[in-house]
């Protein structure tokens, strides 16, 4: 079924790096075929949603860890290191606490509580958190959330020291899309981790995102531009969630820019001083987040809908292996 005779890990672990992917706790669950693929080709997984608020946590008593430690159960099995995903998002968060109205020192009681009772559940098992996740909007201004309402601007600060409580060797990351290359958003982002860094804050990485649209132009030299910034910094530097999707119907020339995007972002992250992993949203077409997102579009993993892999794992092990 996999053609390649080296592993995509093996030769991503030959350059210092790890090649990770978000994982589906269902597929995973039912699936032996995601297992088989997950197990061989990744050395690092991302619970695409089970480390999430909302899925943890259905209630304020209540925490819900079966799909998580799963996943981690998995990948501890298997020699793949876990990223957590992700503590403070405005997103997939449960109704009882988006739209629970909290004070000040409530917030401070639950997400404090929160953070510190699910990073040190998985103290030593996972070695890096996306502990703030898309803060800021496309154009660079805070986005409106539950977090900012309750706690205003400082809530990154406060996430940050929560979890480095929690975990003191944990790497902990500000994750964001659309920040790849140097812009607006990024700007945004460049300026909030290097005042938490001046203000001490424990931060130690960005997480770049990367979904990527096949049709579209990548800038590469601006992507290394904004990933040399936050070494500069002394930061880590990690792509968190790639995929390029394209559009229905999906053909061979759509498959060959597709496969090219992940080249030219690999080799990037190979040539920059800090680019610790690299890490693709889901491991095979069929349970991408994509088609119910944008509709007609895409096919933006490694692999088929029949997980097998396409032009764009061609292109990735041949990087790694040159
Ligand atoms: O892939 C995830 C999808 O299954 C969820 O429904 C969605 C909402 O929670 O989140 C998707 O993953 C997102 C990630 O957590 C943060 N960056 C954007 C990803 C794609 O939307």
């Amino acid at each position: 079924m996999i053609t390649n005779k080296t592993p995509l890990r093996d030769l991503a672990k030959k350059r210092g790096l790890a090649v990770g992917a978000a994982v589906n706790a269902e597929a995973l669950r039912d699936d032996p075929q995601y297992r088989t693929i997950l197990a061989r080709e990744f050395g690092m997984a991302t619970c695409e949603n089970a480390m999430k608020f909302g899925p943890l946590r259905p209630s304020r008593e209540r925490f819900a860890f079966d799909d998580a430690d799963a996943v981690v159960a998995f990948a501890g099995e298997h020699g793949m290191a876990v990223r957590g995903h992700a503590l403070v998002w405005h997103n997939m968060l449960p109704d009882w606490f988006a739209k629970g109205g909290f004070t000040y020192d409530d917030g401070i009681d639950l997400v404090r509580g929160h953070i510190h009772t699910v990073v040190s559940r998985y103290r030593g098992r996972v070695c890096a958190w996306d502990v703030v996740n898309e803060a800021f909007d496309d154009r660079g201004g805070w986005r409106d959330s539950p977090f900012l309402r309750m706690f205003g601007p400082d809530y990154p600060t406060m996430a940050f020291h929560w979890a480095h409580e929690a975990d003191p060797d944990a790497k902990l990351f500000y994750n964001d899309y659309n920040a790849d290359s140097i812009n607006r958003k990024s700007d945004a982002v460049y300026a909030m981790v290097r005042m938490l860094l001046e203000r001490g804050v424990p931060i130690h990485g960005v997480g770049l995102q990367m979904h990527l649209c096949a049709w579209d132009a990548v800038y590469p030299a601006s992507v290394a531009a904004n990933i040399k910034r936050f070494n500069d910094l002394g930061l880590d530097v990690q792509i968190t969630e790639m995929d390029v999707r394209m559009k229905e119907p999906f053909n061979e020339s759509g498959l060959l820019q597709q496969a090219r995007i992940y080249r030219e972002i690999m080799e990037v992250c190979l040539r920059a001083e800090r680019c610790s992993a690299f890490v693709v949203w889901g491991l095979t077409d069929r349970y991408s987040w994509i088609p119910q997102t944008f509709k007609g579009e895409g096919g933006g993993l490694l692999f088929d809908n029949e997980g097998r892999p396409k032009p764009a794992y061609d292109a990735l092990c041949e990087v790694l292996a040159s």
